[in-house]
């Protein structure tokens, strides 16, 4: 038997067990971990359609002189009940954006996690005031605050809004064990592979902000400490709600330039220290940058040299919802989550979860007593509904995929529906160079990390008509590359290895869209040649008081340059000075080295970058080293990392690198989107051009 990362813990835990004795002189508490209290093989599955997330409506269009006018939203964050799990089960209490306003009557006012699409156009700006109305009733800004749905651990480096003004965003230190914070929650929004925003509009982790409510300690801060100085930017280029000259208190109010290539990007919570839990309890949605240059006007049909008939419609704002149309383009966010009888989210209270190491903590031992390194849920939840079904018929789907889970890596595995035929078309940064047969090439799998994203052709045209289920090859564990089953168990069969059915029907009408094989994708602009190589490193950090068991994961710098010796890797944490500072428009090659046992999903705000290649390099623990293997030729991206993406996966074992211009000036944030571990000191601010006047620290 292979014995995998997970169970490796776990066996290795008795030692850790043993060893404490002796330092401590006391027995451990050998309490069973709490764990979820509905078993996901009791809930029906394919009993529920597929939601398909209508739009957000607009509040207003606001004039913008010299351009297009700006789409202006208001877009509150509010306490919900969902029905997540199927018609019968209980419901669920989530949190969930959705619109406060509109500028047409019949606008969809409603909360859902994951929430409305926003659509925008390209170089329409788009400005969103992204209010906290995390209070007992969101009409009132003097009712209570309400606290987290989930265990909040407040020993790590996190918002910390108790600490006041003085100790906002540190490490605490505590006398004695912590329990879970349960004061007012900080928010902040971050738009996933927004290219050039401002830093001020970023949702920068240290700019976050309380809801307004009523009984808000008067010692606790109510906000980051970036707020005011992003508060001051955005004013003064008028980044704030019509009528008002700056973000009001429970508010910010970000703009987006939206003059990227056309792509599927996406919004979600960013607060530092509690991402993982602000993500899992709802708060995301899409954003769909449709038009120019690279958008589905400009993808050709090499047949004729015309434009090209991509899969449509797409739910657009003026549609009913519940909708009477058909939608053939539909985004699709796959996020893994474990419940317990009562509906309830289940989320690890406890480190215990994870490795069975029952404390002591912080401050007797370097473990946090609630962060768990990874967290993989024990059900597969589809647009917000576990494991949906959805009616097509047999001809061509677009389907904009999302991985949204917290840890798990997806193989989605389209093999179970004979004569499908699976293309991707586009990634994070939008169009690929041409468009990948994976059916034909790659054994109909689909490789997704958290956080990105596949535009994908779906063809049921030969399927015959029936059910299929569109499974998850991937692990039930941290990933580390390779291929099932040879190198990792596939995940549990009859629970998350199996993510939504397909109901094929025939079709209604001919089927109007352009077959894949024929599609010519929008041209690439590559990126200039690099005038920098940027050696960093991906650590872990192991605990001093456990055997085997991750304190924490790191990002670093590399001494020296590894393509030709040996490089000593330094770990950095979040309150280390910037040490990545491009200048502004420079274009930069980033190499992850990556000296743990999983694979990260590096992500790279503010930019789109190309993949350049990976290597193997050589991993030196006891020096604290990395070497490129000389011996081993570098491996082009894969063919659906062509293009242009913001989050990559680094191998184990691997550099991995990728090349990207700086062209906007500010402060920015690279980390793994593994949330758990960005959480965890998995994150750098990272600067673009000099130090602005007046910024913190
Ligand atoms: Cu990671």
């Amino acid at each position: 038997m292979k014995i995998s990362r997970r169970i490796f813990l776990k066996l290795s835990v008795t030692s850790a067990g043993s060893f404490l004795i002796a330092r401590f002189g006391g027995g451990r508490a050998y309490a069973l971990p709490v764990g979820p209290t509905l078993d996901p093989a009791s809930l029906s599955k394919f009993v529920t359609p597929l939601l398909v997330p209508p739009v957000m409506p607009k509040a207003a269009k606001i004039p913008n002189p010299g351009g297009k006018p700006v789409d202006y939203y208001e877009i509150s964050m509010r306490q919900i009940t969902q029905q997540i799990l199927p018609a019968g089960q209980p419901a669920t209490t989530v949190w969930g954006y959705g619109a406060v306003t509109s500028a047409a009557r019949s606008g969809l006012l409603i909360h859902n996690a994951p929430s409305l699409t926003i659509e925008a156009g390209w170089k329409r700006p788009v400005r969103v005031k992204w209010i906290n109305e995390l209070r007992l009733d969101p009409a009132d800004p003097s009712s209570a605050f309400l606290p987290h749905l989930l265990p909040v651990d407040p020993t790590l480096h996190w918002a910390n809004p108790p600490g006041g003004a003085s100790e906002r965003d540190m490490r605490p230190s505590f006398d004695s064990t912590p329990g879970a914070y349960s004061g007012p929650v900080p928010i902040v929004t971050h738009l996933h592979g927004a290219v050039g925003v401002g830093d001020e509009s970023d949702g920068y982790a240290e700019a976050w902000y309380l809801p307004v409510a009523g009984n808000i300690d008067p010692d606790f801060a109510t906000v980051g400490t970036w707020y005011d100085f992003f508060r001051s930017k955005a004013a003064a280029q008028g980044f704030a709600a019509p009528g008002t000259m700056a973000w009001e208190p429970g508010t910010a109010v970000f703009q987006y330039p939206v003059d990227q290539r056309a792509a599927t990007i996406w919004y979600h919570d960013h607060t530092l220290g509690m991402t993982r839990l602000n993500v899992y309890a709802g708060p995301a949605g899409f954003f769909i940058i449709r038009g120019g240059p690279s958008g589905d006007k400009a993808v050709l049909d090499v047949r004729s040299g015309l434009p090209a008939v991509l899969p449509g419609p797409a739910p657009i704002e003026a549609d009913a919802f519940p909708s009477n149309k058909t939608y053939f383009e539909i985004p699709i966010a796959i996020q893994d989550r474990s419940f317990n009888a009562d509906g309830s989210l289940f989320y690890p209270d406890s480190r215990e979860f994870f490795d069975e190491i029952a404390g002591p903590y912080i401050p007797d031992t370097d473990l946090s007593p609630i962060w768990n390194p990874e967290f993989f849920g024990d059900t597969i939840m589809v647009n917000g509904n576990t494991w949906p079904f959805h009616d097509v018929q047999q001809r061509r789907y677009r389907f904009r995929f999302l991985n949204g889970c917290n840890s798990r890596f997806l193989i989605l595995d389209f093999s179970q529906m004979a004569g499908v035929e699976v293309w991707q078309i586009g990634n994070e940064g939008g169009f690929l160079a041409a468009p990948v047969d994976l059916t034909a090439n790659h054994g109909n799998r689909l490789l997704m990390s958290p956080a990105e994203r596949a535009d994908v052709i779906v063809d049921f045209t030969n399927v015959p008509i029936g059910s299929y289920v569109l499974a998850n090859v991937g692990p039930d564990e941290p990933f580390g590359g390779g291929e099932p089953p040879d190198d990792f168990d596939i995940a549990d069969p009859s629970t998350t290895g199996q993510i939504l059915q397909f109901n094929v029907s025939p079709a209604l009408a001919p089927d109007p869209t352009t077959p894949p094989s024929f599609l010519q994708l929008p041209a690439l602009t590559p990126l200039p040649a690099a005038t920098a190589t940027r050696p960093l490193a991906l650590l872990e950090e192991m605990s001093h008081d456990f055997e085997d068991a991750p304190a924490e994961a790191l990002l670093g710098t590399v001494s020296g340059d590894p393509n030709t010796g040996a490089g000593t890797w330094l770990p950095l944490a979040w309150e280390d000075p910037v040490s990545e500072n491009p200048a502004l428009g420079a274009t930069e090659v980033w190499e992850f080295y990556n000296a743990t046992a999983d694979a990260h999903p590096i992500h790279i705000h503010e930019v789109a970058f190309e993949v350049v290649d990976r290597q193997q390099i050589l991993v030196n623990e006891t020096t604290h080293t990395v070497q490129v293997d000389g011996a081993a030729t570098p491996t082009p991206p894969e063919p659906w990392e062509t293009g242009f993406k913001d989050t990559v996966v680094a191998y184990p074992g691997q550099v991995t690198r990728v090349r990207a211009t700086f062209g906007s000036p500010g402060q920015f944030v690279w980390h793994c989107h593994i949330v758990e571990h960005e959480d965890n000191e998995m994150m750098r601010p990272y600067r673009i051009g000099p130090p602005q006047p007046g910024e913190p620290g």
